[in-house]
């Protein structure tokens, strides 16, 4: 038996990579089919500038991007180039996109790519139609340049022919074949093409493709304008046809444009104008395709253009005198988050999809794409790029078309990392959401939930808070979208007690004769416990990373509720189940509700108002219990996220409301405050708790990690145990550490570079001003070596901030207040 049979929808950048990887790990079995003819389809790929700048905030684009460059610098098409390396300059003309470029530069030291912010005159000796004058700074990246992309997918094409994959135009996919919740093959004009796994890389159609299994695909194709001009007179001469440019190219996000060479032209690309849906239907369907003819490319809005023309001039003065030659309003896609959208459809095994892909990213996704394909796993982890990231409210067209509209006005904003979205909102809310509002939180949204980070109604406390608790003053951008609020809810929780709301945790209900053998097999623990037991565990995948740190509750034989991480979580569950009806998976976060009870008097009020035992010799740290409380049914876990005696007490939603209302009411004996995320995040991380997604991924091991205690190995065998033979934590080379800011005042928040003895040595994963200990904290990937007591350096927009490695847990690390 050969390797599966493959067929590939869409000969795009994409779709080229893709069957370039697949064909280089073997798999020779791979068709790659292409509505429109090859190898100018017509599609995105097809007029692509090709610009490639591969620094982002995200460590996994950023990989996606080097290894693009990496890959095509090798490429080329009969000796002409696919990859010019003429680097990348982004410029600034306000003072605080000058001091994004620093933060922007932190993170290509973060993600080990060279980059350095240049002053004007340095910018200007780069790139010299650049008006010195205008320009504060700029960053350099030497390695990045531009693709040729019709070119590169030219090259990488023949590559997969010699090795036997079969490319094939003009032949449009008008339907996927299924049998028994598996994929068959596709259907086309001229018959169906068998496929064991067919993967859509379909680029801006891709959702009429995922329509044809049912599947949705959140993204929304939209206009984006790009123009050429005549004939510069500064660029004559300078350029060969065959080379096409020598400026570094060029960014000036403050008016959403950038720029490359065309010979003796320039090329101007603008994110300013109105978002421009493009509704598929309303595309040229015909097969003629030419350079300036296809469905990827609607008619030139010049009105559209007019303000961006008159910044370029103001940027670029040699363009004063010049005109602008032909324009086109490209087509290409954009998502809710601005991330690719990459996994298996959750109905039809075997049907892929690996959309809203830029040309800077292709390579990596292809290579991510193929090594989910043949090895199951990619190296790269994309918890930011799985399909499944988001939450079925998310999915709508409606939400979709907003979300997608808006990144597309944001593309080139600087964005703060806690910056929310102002539409749509309200979307879910839990049942305390009334009372949330009346104590003035504020709230920022995840997953489509309202979340309060703080609550303006204990303003009040700040002027109470001990001298030892006043937080310091914050530099503007860390004070963005905070309040020093936080500081008195972290000490009304580490004093008194405080009301979170858990709503928004994604839980599952987990049950049926099956479930106990499930949980065994996909978690590091050991779930054979007694009823009523709650256990902290982790999800591997096959290679030992962390997929997932998740509680495991078991309210009877057969039935467990997991405290998951997201929608990816829910899925994977889904999809390792077995299909013999032993195991049900439910979502029931949004049927519940929880309240976080944490503090030293939790007990004390909760016990107030219930006749079930709370003690600590009744009720023990970990278990879970079935009580009342003043009447309402409630499942309480005696666990804390931030530390603290205390419980989760979870409840249906038609409860919910009353339940709040009870503890609030009982509470006020006991000084009880609602207290919001940004108390939650210091608190947690002053204890220890790692936070799946932004401190480990499935690039990390447990050990790495600090979680090697939930590693059960004496349990027999689970999914990732293998891999973990001979690892422990005297064998890792990097661990997450935690750091303590020296001056104890510079709050950093997240993504920075660490320097050890002046070299950048990894990156600051978590980041928070930690009220009990009265410092910032942060955690951090460094090398093993850097042990506690190394003094190391943060960046953070461009300064270097001393820290020093501290032994963790800073707060309660022999368990007494926690456990008693
Ligand atoms: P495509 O190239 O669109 O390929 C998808 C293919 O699927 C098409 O060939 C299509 O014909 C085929 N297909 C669709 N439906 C079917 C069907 N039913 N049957 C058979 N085949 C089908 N990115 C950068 O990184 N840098 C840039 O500088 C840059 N500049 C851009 C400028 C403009 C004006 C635009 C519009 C986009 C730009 N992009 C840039 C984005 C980039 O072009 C795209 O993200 C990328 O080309 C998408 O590649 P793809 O392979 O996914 O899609
Ligand atoms: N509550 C519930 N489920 C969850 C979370 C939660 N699931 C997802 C996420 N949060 C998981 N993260 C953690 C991290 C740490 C702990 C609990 C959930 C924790 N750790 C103890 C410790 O490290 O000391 C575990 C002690 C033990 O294993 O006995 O409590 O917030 N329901």
């Amino acid at each position: 038996m050969g390797s599966p049979r493959v067929v590939i929808i869409g000969a795009g950048i994409v779709g080229a990579n893709l069957a370039d990887e697949l064909t280089a790990r073997g798999w020779d079995r791979i068709t790659v089919l292409d509505q429109g003819p090859l190898p100018l389809t017509g599609g995105s790929t097809s007029h692509a500038p090709g610009l490639v700048f591969q620094t982002n905030a995200s460590k996994t684009m950023t990989e996606f991007a080097r290894y693009t460059v990496e890959k095509f610098v090798g490429l080329d098409v009969d000796g002409e180039w696919c990859f010019n390396q003429l680097g990348g300059l982004e410029v600034a003309t306000t003072p605080e996109r000058l001091a994004d470029l620093h933060r922007k530069q932190g993170w290509a030291t973060s993600w080990g790519i060279e980059g350095a912010v240049l002053d004007p005159a340095e910018c200007a000796k780069l790139h010299p139609l650049l008006d010195e004058k205008r320009v504060l700074g700029g960053l350099y990246v030497e390695t990045d340049g531009l693709a040729k992309a019709s070119r590169v997918v030219v090259a990488l094409a023949r590559r997969a022919e010699a090795r036997g994959a079969v490319f094939q135009g003009s032949t449009k996919v008008i339907g996927i074949e299924q049998s028994g919740g598996k994929v068959t093959g596709v259907a086309t004009p001229d018959g169906v093409i068998p496929a064991d796994i067919v993967v859509s890389c379909a680029g801006f159609w891709g959702p009429d493709i995922g329509a044809m299994v049912g599947m949705d695909v959140p993204l929304l194709p939209l206009a984006h304008q790009y123009a050429k001009t005549e004939q510069i007179p500064e660029l004559v001469g300078r350029n060969t046809e065959l080379a096409e440019a020598g400026f570094p190219i060029l960014r000036h996000q403050d008016q959403d444009l950038y720029f490359r060479e065309h010979v003796d032209r320039l090329g101007i690309g603008t994110y300013a104008h109105r978002p421009m849906p493009v509704n598929l239907r309303d595309l040229d369907e015909s097969d003629d395709v030419s350079a300036s003819d296809m469905p990827s490319m609607l008619p030139f809005t010049e009105e559209d253009f007019a303000p961006s023309w008159e910044q370029s001039k103001l940027l670029l003065p040699c363009l004063e005198s010049a005109t602008l030659d032909a324009g086109f309003n490209g087509v290409f896609s954009f998502t809710p988050d601005g991330g690719p959208l990459i996994g298996e459809s959750p109905d039809v095994a075997g049907f892929w999809i690996a959309e809203a892909v830029w040309v800077t990213h292709s390579a990596g996704v292809g290579r991510a794409v193929a090594q989910l394909l043949v090895d199951g796993r990619s190296e790269v982890e994309l918890h930011g790029c799985d399909v499944h990231r988001f939450e079925e409210i998310q999915l709508a067209p409606d939400y979709v078309s907003e979300t997608s509209q808006q990144n597309f006005v944001e593309i080139y904003d600087v964005l703060h990392p806690l910056q929310p979205k102002e539409s749509p909102r309200d979307l879910r809310v839990s049942p305390f959401h009334a009372r949330q509002k009346e104590l003035g939180a504020v709230f920022l949204e995840s997953s489509g939930w309202e979340r309060p980070h703080w609550f303006e109604s204990n303003a009040h406390l700040v002027q109470d808070l001990p001298a030892e608790w006043q937080p310091p003053v914050r530099e503007p951008w860390a004070a963005m979208f905070h309040s020093p609020i936080a500081a008195a809810e972290a000490w009304r929780t580490r004093t008194s007690v405080a009301m979170y709301d858990m709503t928004p945790l994604k839980r599952l209900e987990i049950s049926g004769p099956g479930a106990l053998a499930l949980l065994d097999r996909l978690t590091t623990g050991k779930m054979d416990k007694s009823v009523g037991s709650v256990t902290y565990t982790l999800a591997l995948d096959d290679a030992g990373g962390v997929r997932s740190d998740l509680t495991v509750t078991r309210l009877s034989d057969t039935v467990f509720q997991v405290g998951a991480n997201g929608n990816l979580d829910l899925d994977y569950f889904r999809r390792q189940s077995p299909d013999d009806g032993s195991v049900q998976i439910r979502d029931i976060t949004g049927g519940t509700c929880g309240i976080g009870l944490w503090g030293p008097r939790a007990r004390d009020l909760v016990q107030a108002l219930s006749s079930d035992d709370f003690t600590n010799e009744n009720f023990k740290y970990f278990r879970a219990k079935q009580v009342r409380i003043d009447g309402v049914p409630v499942t309480a876990m005696r666990l804390s996220y931030v530390g603290e005696l205390g419980w989760e007490l979870y409840t249906s939603a038609d409860n919910g409301l009353r339940l709040w209302d009870l503890l609030w009411a009982e509470g006020q004996k006991y000084d009880v405050i609602a207290a919001g995320r940004a108390a939650f995040n210091s608190l947690r991380m002053e204890k220890g708790y790692r936070s799946w997604g932004s401190d480990m991924t499935t690039e990390h091991n447990p050990y790495e990690a600090g979680l090697g205690f939930a590693v059960r190995l004496q349990k027999g065998d689970f999914r990732g145990r293998d891999a973990l033979d001979g690892v422990s934590d005297e064998t890792v080379a990097r661990r997450l550490a935690c750091l303590m800011i020296d001056d104890r005042t510079s709050v950093v928040l997240g993504h920075e570079p660490v320097f050890v003895d002046g070299h950048p040595a990894g990156y600051v994963t978590s980041a928070a001003f930690g009220h009990t200990v009265g410092a910032p904290i942060a955690y951090a990937w460094l090398p093993a070596n850097a042990t506690v007591d190394t003094p190391v350096e943060i960046e953070y927009f461009g300064r270097r901030i001393p820290a020093t490695v501290v032994a963790e847990p800073l707060v309660d690390p022999e368990m007494k207040k926690i456990r008693s």
